[in-house]
């Protein structure tokens, strides 16, 4: 049941893939992940061209399984970081943040799968004309940079509105998430923040602590007026970023506060004064366990989900 199309065209056990997150999604992570049957990706972020080539030779040498690259397409580094898995020959490449349509045909001229973030049914339509290979329809429950619709609104609707395999973003933290997904029309999901609870994720232990403890209502987006809006959990900072906003602080002000916050909260574990970039499942996730279990726990209860759908109907 779970060998859909999406898993023979990336290669992969399971139609699940891990969330690309900046500063989070590392080699040891996205390893992790390709070896317990889905598809790790390593997250590009802001990060300049040779630290995310050793990350990529590192992650080859942790697993033979296919994985890929998210790329955050407001990278100052964008355009040396896609040289770097063109020339690494990595299988799939993901973005995040923007418009990918310049780099697809370089990339898809070496067989690296191309797989878009949208969170729009509009952006959806326009990538499939120039040829990617699926889609990641993400909602706003997500954490980090984030769109205006909900996955349950979005997914079915890029699901009538394109051909290509949709995978779902945002929201989904168990196996009542991935039949819901599947329900909606995805052929998969992209899961961030309960990988980034696991024991293989390099992030600061503070970072992991402030998942499990946070509620379904402990997040906020912040940025909206200055054009990116980014769900974090609410702290000092999202507090002072409010208060500028309020006094009519300008966008440079305001995306000033925002520098080097993400590292702040992920590297240093500076959960008051730092960018805890989070989805709203947090709200669902209470302890930290290995990848493998992560995925066996969803992978083992799609079963007992869809007995007790049918069971219900
Ligand atoms: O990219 C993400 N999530 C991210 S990127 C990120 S790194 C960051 N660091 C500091 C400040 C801000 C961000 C953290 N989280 N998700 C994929 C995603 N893409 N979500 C929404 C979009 C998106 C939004 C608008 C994709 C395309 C788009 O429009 C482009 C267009 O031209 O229409």
């Amino acid at each position: 049941m779970l060998n859909s199309k999406l898993c023979q065209l990336l290669n992969i056990k399971y139609p699940i893939l891990q969330g690309g997150m900046a500063w989070v999604a590392t080699a040891e992570l996205a390893a992790a992940v390709s070896n317990a049957g889905g598809l790790g990706l390593i997250g590009a972020g802001h990060m300049p061209p040779d630290a995310l080539k050793a990350e990529i030779i590192k992650a080859k040498s942790l697993t033979d399984k296919p994985f890929g690259v998210n790329i955050m397409l407001m990278s100052p580094f964008v355009k040396e970081v896609m040289q770097v898995v063109i020339d690494e020959r990595v299988a799939v490449v993901t973005t995040g943040a923007g418009n990918p349509g310049e780099y697809i045909p370089a990339l898809k001229a070496i067989g690296t799968k191309v797989i878009p973030v949208v969170a729009s049914v509009a952006l959806a339509k326009r990538l499939e004309r120039v040829g990617i290979d699926a889609i990641i329809a993400e909602g706003m429950e997500s954490g980090g940079h984030v769109g205006e619709v909900t996955t349950m609104t979005l997914v079915p609707l890029v699901a009538d509105a394109v051909s290509v395999p949709v995978i779902a973003a945002g929201g989904i933290g168990d196996a009542r998430g991935v039949v819901a997904a599947l329900a909606l029309g995805a052929q998969g999901v992209q899961i961030g923040t309960l990988f980034a609870a696991s024991v293989e994720c390099t992030a600061h232990p503070n970072y992991k602590a402030a998942i499990v403890k946070a509620k379904e209502r402990s997040t906020v987006v912040n940025g909206v007026s200055t054009g990116h809006p980014v769900r974090v959990i609410a702290n000092k900072l999202t507090r002072e970023f409010a208060e500028l906003e309020k006094r009519g602080a300008t966008i440079e002000e305001l995306d000033q506060l925002g520098v080097g916050k993400l590292r702040a909260a992920v590297r240093d574990g500076d959960v008051d004064y730092g960018s805890v970039m989070v989805g709203q499942i947090a709200g669902m996730i209470t302890q930290i366990r290995p990848v493998n279990e992560i995925m066996q726990d969803i992978v083992q209860n799609i079963p007992k989900v869809i007995t007790e759908l049918t069971r219900k109907i």
